[in-house]
């Protein structure tokens, strides 16, 4: 049957999901939106045939058509939100981060498994990017020789005002923790992080751009550009170096210029142009297994690690030291 989707967060991403959701994605409509302000929840159901507007998650999941609710809201919001679908057994695609902290995510994993079964998919959205597949599968086919080090280059446009240095770990780094995790297939065990001395921070304000650098239980090596506020345009990129070579992504030469003595072409603006294939895939990935009865794609337990790996972080930048990341044994539940 089609899904009927309860939107939860009529923000940017919320908006831009429900669009998709709309316009693009087989074997889904939108049911319901929820946003704590209820004029842009109305505005976001407006024109959409059977969509309810509501201020309250809850009243959203309980609307009429609603199978499966998709959290778009701000990551402290998330938890309540999670807990309430798991309730209600309903498949869920949960936008990052999951949690923000690393003891709300257990809960959410202690929730999951009591249900005895598993509702949700975490918006780790660079696992459905085209060029991150390629780079996962030869780096799986160990084409390369074995992994050794990582190094991520993570760049904004500019970040929202509110946007502190945790909010760089939690909001920002949090991708390349899940993607370094999946990429190579071992857990984070510590983070540290430098500051540039240069890095002109004013009060209260960013320290900007910051370098964050983690090792795994494999002995891999990670280093990630975080700039929230570079200006000139939105770039992830990635290299690994491995044993018998390198591969990296997101060069993003897409259309190439020649014209009066220069050649040059241009740099996305946003991660919604940027990663717009991949919120699809992420979408109609989730809409298609949860139409199977399935759950696929990054699960609780990522969201789990990547938060703990977080408040490591935060700690890190915190104190300048190396923070080593706890993590809670693995329940059998979470294990694939
Ligand atoms: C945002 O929430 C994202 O998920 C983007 O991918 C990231 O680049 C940005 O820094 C975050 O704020």
């Amino acid at each position: 049957a089609e899904l009927g989707v309860a939107v939860i967060g009529a923000g940017s991403m919320g908006a831009d999901h429900v669009r998709r959701i709309d316009g693009l994605i087989s074997g889904a409509r939108v049911a319901a939106v929820a946003d704590v302000d209820g004029d842009r929840a109305a505005a976001l159901a407006e024109g959409i045939e059977g969509c309810s507007a509501h201020t309250d998650p809850g009243a959203a999941m309980a609307a009429p058509g609603v199978s499966a609710v998709l959290i778009a809201s701000p990551g402290a919001a998330h938890e309540e939100s999670l807990l309430m679908a798991l309730e209600r057994d309903l498949p869920i695609l949960c936008e990052k981060p999951m949690t923000p902290d690393a003891a709300g995510a257990l809960r959410v994993a202690e929730a999951e498994e009591k249900l005895g079964h598993r509702r949700v998919q975490v918006g780790f959205m660079r696992r459905y990017d085209a060029e991150y597949l390629r780079l996962a599968r030869l780096l799986a086919d160990r084409e390369l020789g074995r992994p050794l080090l990582l190094h991520c280059r993570h760049r904004n446009v500019s970040v929202p005002p509110y946007f502190t240095d945790a909010h760089l770990i939690n909001d920002s780094v949090s991708h390349e923790f899940d993607a370094a995790r999946w990429l190579l297939g071992q857990e984070i065990t510590a983070v540290r992080v430098h500051r540039a001395a240069a890095g002109s921070a004013p009060e209260g304000g960013l320290n900007d751009p910051q370098l964050v650098v983690f090792e795994t239980d494999g002995g891999v090596l990670v280093d990630v550009e975080i700039f929230g506020n570079c200006g000139f345009g939105y770039q992830v990129q990635a290299e690994a170096v491995c044993e018998r070579g390198t591969a990296r992504i997101g060069e993003a030469h897409g259309l190439m210029t020649n014209a009066a003595g220069r050649w040059g072409g241009s740099i996305d603006q946003g991660y919604l142009s940027r990663f717009a294939d991949a919120y699809d895939r992420e979408v109609q990935a989730w809409v298609d297994a949860t139409r199977r009865g399935e759950a696929t794609g990054p699960g609780v337990w990522d969201g789990y690690a990547v938060a703990a790996a977080c408040e490591a972080g935060v700690e890190a930048q915190r104190t300048g030291r190396r923070v080593a990341v706890e993590m809670a044994e693995r329940p059998p539940f979470h294990r694939r």
